[in-house]
């Protein structure tokens, strides 16, 4: 354990955002061979300094779970990060291009969890039987890094690039979808800029909060009753312009929205 180090990482990563200031990844300046693990103990921190300043969690969220993300990456694991109050903009709100680096736009699909789910083991059908709601969502990520060059140990300190989420305000049983055919499709300026299904989330959406819940359980945590929870997204990230109009829609799940000022 190098406390101290993992410290001294997560307050360059929290200044850079806090700064809105892109840095050099922090494997090639501060530890060049940080490993995931650790990269977790720094996102731990991180999610300390956010806690000691008076941030609230929302919920984890899970990111990489696309099989092209993973590609892209060379990984075969997901990972996850953590949504703060602060982080959250109305449906139909306005995103700020001044508050942010580099903001890309993904649609995902969020669930309001039911009941606490403690790994190992879990499973896509035991998340869904404990999952109170699903709604549409939009996620904003904005990695702290120049131009998103990261690796993976880079991101997970980066606590996954989460930067604004829009959650959407009509919330549906789980049970009244199949969530991993239900498509969605991301829209700016009202242009299609990409679409996707469920299945794209790791074959199923609850299956990215059952791989949430069994990577949780190794540092002996859990995924808590009322977590709102982003599972992956089912489109790309597109990058966001000034005036720009985002949309996401999905199957009868509903819309979402905010437009970049
Ligand atoms: O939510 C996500 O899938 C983002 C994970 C981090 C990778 C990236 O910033 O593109
Ligand atoms: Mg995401």
């Amino acid at each position: 354990m190098n406390n101290a180090l993992y410290k001294d990482i997560a307050k360059h990563l929290v200044s850079a955002e806090i700064e809105k200031r892109e840095i050099e990844k922090v494997t090639s300046t501060m530890k060049q061979d940080l490993t995931v693990e650790e990269a977790y103990f720094v996102q731990e921190e991180l999610v300390k300094f956010k806690l000691e300043d008076g941030r609230r969690i929302i919920g984890p969220k899970m990111g990489l779970t696309s099989q092209a993300k993973m590609q892209q990456m060379g990984v075969n694991e997901p990972i996850y990060g953590y949504v703060f109050d602060y982080m959250l903009i109305d449906d139909g709100g306005k995103v700020s291009l001044k508050d942010l680096i580099h903001p890309k736009a993904e649609a995902e699909i969020a669930f309001v969890i039911g009941e606490d789910i403690e790994g190992p083991g879990v499973t896509g059908t035991q998340v869904l039987a404990k999952t109170d709601y699903v709604l549409p969502a939009l996620e904003i990520i904005d990695s702290r890094y120049e131009n998103f060059n990261f690796t993976l140990p880079d991101v997970i300190a980066d606590n996954a690039s989460t930067s604004r989420v829009v959650f959407g305000t009509s919330l549906k049983k789980p049970e009244l979808f199949e969530l991993d055919v239900v498509g969605g499709v991301l829209t700016i300026n009202g242009e299609i800029k990409d679409l996707g299904a469920g299945a794209a989330v790791l074959g199923h959406p609850a299956n990215s909060i059952a791989r949430l819940a069994n990577m949780l359980a190794r540092k002996g945590e859990k995924v808590k009753k009322g977590d709102i929870i982003l599972t992956g997204a089912i489109t790309g990230a597109v990058k966001l312009q000034n005036g720009d109009s985002v949309s996401a829609k999905f199957d009868g799940l509903g819309e979402v929205s905010f437009t970049v000022v």
